[in-house]
């Protein structure tokens, strides 16, 4: 279920012990109940062997044993274990695929009134309250070697603003320039939500009104021995993984939040991954394109950067538009070039998306639930053993199952691709060190704030490579884009040599 800002706090306390605790004999009941409904239902799917160390438990691992059974699909994972574990369903990349038709970031002669109409549009959604934000900010954040919730990391040159700061000011920055409000969903997995909604409470919604802002977790995939096996973490512990963005569909659903939409009236989901310290989280010329062109979902591309880039690409198969992921693209295709010399699948998935509500009702309305295909992963995943001791592969040992929201695209009746600038909206912390990290990801917000800076009249020092020879910071709550600040910059400043600016309202 989704929880707002005030939900959140309750069940924190619940969390920590301070509200709700049951008396050990409805406790005890209450656990040989469950346990026997799963060793019933795991023992028709071959998996009674997850039970195997039930009578060295206590009662609290017990409980967490058979919460993280009741977070299983079983049925789901029956489905996927001859196709998907025990056999290698294929994600081969067809052969006729064709570049999409894209929206270029500047409009030409025949599309300037259609740009025009599209931003009045997408603004008026906003005002009237038809926008909602939403955050995939499940993943763990591994690759880059921090502990805690990846929205949590400080990232902006100056103030040091985490992730979740910035798209909490980008969110009442745009609220205050249309005089709409914008709730905003925020996918957690289980494993990091508790620490979310802490740090959200503690840092008081980054004032946000708290009845707008809504957390919800995504489901969870165990991970499978390569004979289908699901695999314990610890003894009482199954080895759980978040089942990937495309869950983030699935779980709208499942925790009421998008029937939370509707009672909103929220017609458009502008969708943005935690990672990217540079979106805009919300887009009214995206947004209203989407409307305008009778589409029911939208995906921001940005030429790449080589042909090896670790994103993504938007591609045209066989009549529709699909993500073909960077690590299924041949060779041959990431580096094929048109007759003008130009990178032939050149357009980068930023992982931006709007989606209409109606979109994400009718996909998971279905009695078949979402019908996302499901990737496989070999990963390293440390088990126990039959004896119970705890083992740290050397080798890929299991199989993850993922969902991509990508994926959606070719359900959709129409895409809209639109063009972005990677210097305006994409630069990624994904890695603790070199390409896509928080040192990249720094200067880029720094580049940014100095062009928009310059363009509004004022004077960055510069050192001979270009760089600005400064730390800029432009709040968010002062301007989304160079225009608006422009517009909103009273005095033009000259940026001293090696200074720190931070420009706020
Ligand atoms: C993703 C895209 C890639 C490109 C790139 C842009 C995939 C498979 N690939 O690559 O095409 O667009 O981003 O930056 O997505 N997340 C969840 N729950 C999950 C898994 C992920 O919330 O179960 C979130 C995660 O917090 C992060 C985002 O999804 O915000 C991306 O996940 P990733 O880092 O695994 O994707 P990446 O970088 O391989």
């Amino acid at each position: 279920r989704i929880e707002s800002g005030l939900q959140c706090r309750t069940a924190l306390r619940r969390a920590m012990g301070l509200v709700g605790k049951r008396n050990g004999v409805t406790m005890a009941q209450e656990i040989d109940a469950r346990y026997a409904r799963h060793q019933q239902r795991l023992a028709r799917s071959s998996q009674a062997q997850v039970l195997r160390f039930w009578d060295q438990l206590d009662s609290a691992e017990r409980t967490a044993l058979l919460d993280d059974l009741d977070a299983v699909d079983l049925d789901l994972v029956d489905s996927l274990i001859d196709s998907h574990v025990r056999g290698e369903a294929s994600q081969a990349v067809p052969d006729a695929i064709e570049p999409p038709e894209v929206f270029p970031v500047e409009p030409d002669i025949n599309r300037v009134g259609r740009y025009a109409d599209a931003l009045k549009r997408g603004v008026s959604f906003i005002r009237t309250g038809k926008v909602a934000a939403l955050t995939v900010a499940g993943g763990q954040g591994t690759r880059l070697g921090f502990d805690g919730p990846k929205g949590a990391y400080a990232i902006s040159p100056v103030k040091g603003k985490s992730l979740f700061e910035l798209f909490a000011e980008g969110i009442a920055g745009m609220q205050a320039r249309t005089g709409g409000c914008i709730p905003w969903y925020i996918m957690t997995s289980p494993g990091n939500h508790d620490a979310t909604c802490a740090f959200f409470d503690q840092h008081n919604y980054f004032g946000l009104d708290r009845d707008t802002v809504m957390l919800f977790r995504q489901g969870v995939m165990p991970a499978l021995s390569r004979t289908g096996e699901m695999l314990l973490d610890q003894p009482h512990r199954l080895a759980l993984s978040p089942d990937g963005h495309g869950g983030t569909l699935r779980a709208l659903a499942a925790t009421g939040a998008l029937a939370d939409m509707a009672t909103r009236g929220v017609e458009f989901i502008s969708y943005f991954q935690v990672d990217n310290p540079l979106v805009k989280p919300i887009d009214p010329l995206f947004i209203g394109l989407v409307q305008l062109e009778g589409a029911e979902m939208g995906a921001k591309v940005i030429p790449k950067n080589d042909d090896f880039e670790k994103v993504g690409i938007v591609a045209q198969v066989a009549g529709s538009t699909r993500v073909i992921e960077y690590t299924d693209l041949p060779d041959a295709l990431a580096t094929a070039r048109d007759e003008q010399g130009r990178r032939r699948y050149d357009a980068g998935n930023i992982a931006v998306h709007v989606f209409r509500r109606g979109f994400v009702e009718r996909l998971t309305g279905s009695t078949d639930g979402v019908a996302l295909p499901w990737h496989r992963a070999v990963k390293k995943v440390p088990f126990v053993d039959d004896a119970g001791v705890r083992v740290e592969p050397d080798e890929p040992n299991a199989i993850k199952l993922e969902t991509f929201v990508f994926d959606a695209l070719p359900l959709a009746k129409k895409v809209v691709v639109l063009e972005t600038r990677r210097a305006e909206e994409f630069s990624p912390v994904k890695n603790a060190a070199g390409t896509d990290s928080a040192e990249t990801s720094r200067r880029d917000m720094i580049r940014r704030a100095a062009d928009w800076l310059e363009n509004s009249g004022g004077v960055v020092p510069r050192r001979p490579d270009g760089e600005p020879d400064a730390i800029i910071e432009v709040s968010p709550l002062l301007a989304l884009d160079a225009t608006h600040l422009r517009e909103r910059l009273g005095e033009r400043p000259t940026v001293e040599r090696g200074a720190s600016l931070y420009l706020e309202p």
